[in-house]
């Protein structure tokens, strides 16, 4: 049966289309690590590309999580015990032994340096960081940033069942995530140095956020979508060498990524019965 036959008798049954998370789910890891450190609770939803982000370098480096789903499509990251976390009402944010923080760069910076990872994460030589850092930053404004307007108005809006941004403001952030995909591909990608961001022989940080955004271009409905990546041969050949490095964990935090295509396959459909 195709996915989108299957969405729909979900929806004439009165299933939810995502609901295959419980309020606040606790998945358990283990609750102290070999250094005897207390597990990270991660507050989040893999649904959203930096939740993946904060996760997969947990899952990559072996270090003992319990991840409580704020489920995103359920909106319980605007409930006030979430705000109480994060005021900015934003996934993901992490406590540790009650240390709470938020913005997924800066707890990336936090994990590496608070479980002494191995060096390559996030060097501690000032220029090589400097590096990972100008790379993190940029990433914030120029790739996170105008994904989110694309994705908001290709599929958020949809699950949340509200208003579309202002067309002007969709085509402004589209045109700057291309151009950001551009920088990527001509600038910050360097084979012929190595295969991580900006020519580095093993992945940083940067390559983890940076891939948990890329993964979810795939899915958009956007016009341009199957060029996005395949006009991009640097930029698919390092994405899939970050996916074969950072197996089996990669995949294990997309393992809800199936739920968004299925959400987007449904949009899909939407905008064709609409259209027509
Ligand atoms: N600057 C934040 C951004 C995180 C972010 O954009 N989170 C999105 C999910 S991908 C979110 O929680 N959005 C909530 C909303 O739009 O209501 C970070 O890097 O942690």
């Amino acid at each position: 049966m195709g996915l989108l036959r299957q969405v729909k008798d979900k929806l004439n049954a009165g299933e939810e289309v995502l609901s295959n998370k419980a309020r606040f789910t606790q998945s358990k890891v283990s609750s102290v690590d070999s250094v005897g450190m207390m597990a990270l609770t991660v507050y989040g939803d893999t649904l959203s590309q930096p939740t993946r982000a904060v996760v997969l370098l947990c899952l990559a480096n072996k270090i003992p999580y319990e991840l409580k789903v704020a489920d995103f499509t359920k909106k319980e990251h605007k409930l006030p015990e979430f705000k109480e976390l994060n005021p900015r009402s934003e996934v993901p944010v992490i406590d540790d032994g009650g240390f709470i923080l938020a913005e997924s760069t800066t707890i990336l910076r936090y994990i590496a340096s608070s479980r002494h990872l191995s060096d390559h994460w996030y060097p501690t030589e000032v220029k090589s960081r400097a590096r990972v850092d100008y790379l993190l930053d940029w990433y914030h404004s120029n790739i996170h940033q105008t994904a989110e307007y694309v994705f908001q108005k290709e599929l958020v809006t949809n699950l949340w069942k509200e208003p579309i941004p202002p067309e002007e403001i969709i085509k402004a952030a589209e045109q700057r995530m291309i151009a950001s995909m551009d920088l990527v591909e001509g600038c910050f990608l360097k084979p012929e140095k190595g295969p991580f961001l900006l020519g580095a022989s093993e992945p940083s940080i940067a390559d983890i956020i940076f891939a948990c955004e890329y993964t979810q271009t795939r899915f958009l409905v956007h016009p341009e979508q199957e060029k996005l990546m395949h006009e991009r041969p640097k930029t698919m050949k390092w994405l899939d060498t970050v996916e074969k490095r950072l197996a089996p964990y990669f995949g294990e935090a997309h393992k809800t990524l199936p739920d968004l295509i299925m959400a987007a396959e449904f949009h899909r459909a939407s905008l064709r019965i609409t259209e027509s």
